[in-house]
């Protein structure tokens, strides 16, 4: 994990540890005048009010990821269907059809989402197109009707980032 510097860029800052996380566990007690209580919340400030960025110029994955972390927050990312939605939004109003790169990379026998800083985010809402995963690459790009497509990383496409 890569220490950040002031500058968590959304992320949360572990002072303790000195790491950017993308949630952390946030502590707090209430008080009411017949209990004392401590509670934990799981706080996401990045997750909760993500927007994306689309490119059109073409680069390859790992080109498109360092210039994502570069001037953003790292590639696109989807947790959820409203982040779905939301970046299927943006690509529509951009009138990118298909061939986008997003942050999902294949470690292992896993699909993971790539983090800016911290460590990778694990898949769960997805949106394969039907016979993909074909095992053809390991970067993810959105395909045909915005759906999920594993490629070839040192192909040319135009990207997402998380602004
Ligand atoms: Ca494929």
């Amino acid at each position: 994990m890569r220490h950040c510097t002031d500058d968590c860029n959304g992320l949360l800052h572990n002072e303790l540890e000195r790491t950017c996380t993308l949630c952390a566990s946030v502590k707090f007690e209430t008080v009411s005048p017949e209990q004392k209580a401590i509670a934990f919340e799981k706080v996401c400030p990045l997750l909760e009010s993500i927007r994306y960025i689309v490119y059109k110029e073409p680069q390859n994955w790992q080109e498109a990821r360092q210039f994502c972390n570069e001037k953003h927050r790292g590639l696109a990312i989807i947790r959820n269907i409203k982040e779905y939605e939301s970046l299927k939004t943006v690509l529509q109003e951009a009138d990118i059809r298909s061939h986008i790169w997003i942050g999902g990379n294949l470690v292992g026998s896993k699909w993971e989402w790539v983090s800016k800083s911290g460590p990778n985010i694990e898949m769960t809402y997805t949106k394969w197109t039907p016979q993909q995963p074909s095992g053809n690459g390991n970067c993810l790009q959105f395909w045909n009707d915005y759906q999920y497509d594993d490629d070839k990383c040192d192909l040319m496409k135009s990207f997402a980032c998380v602004l």
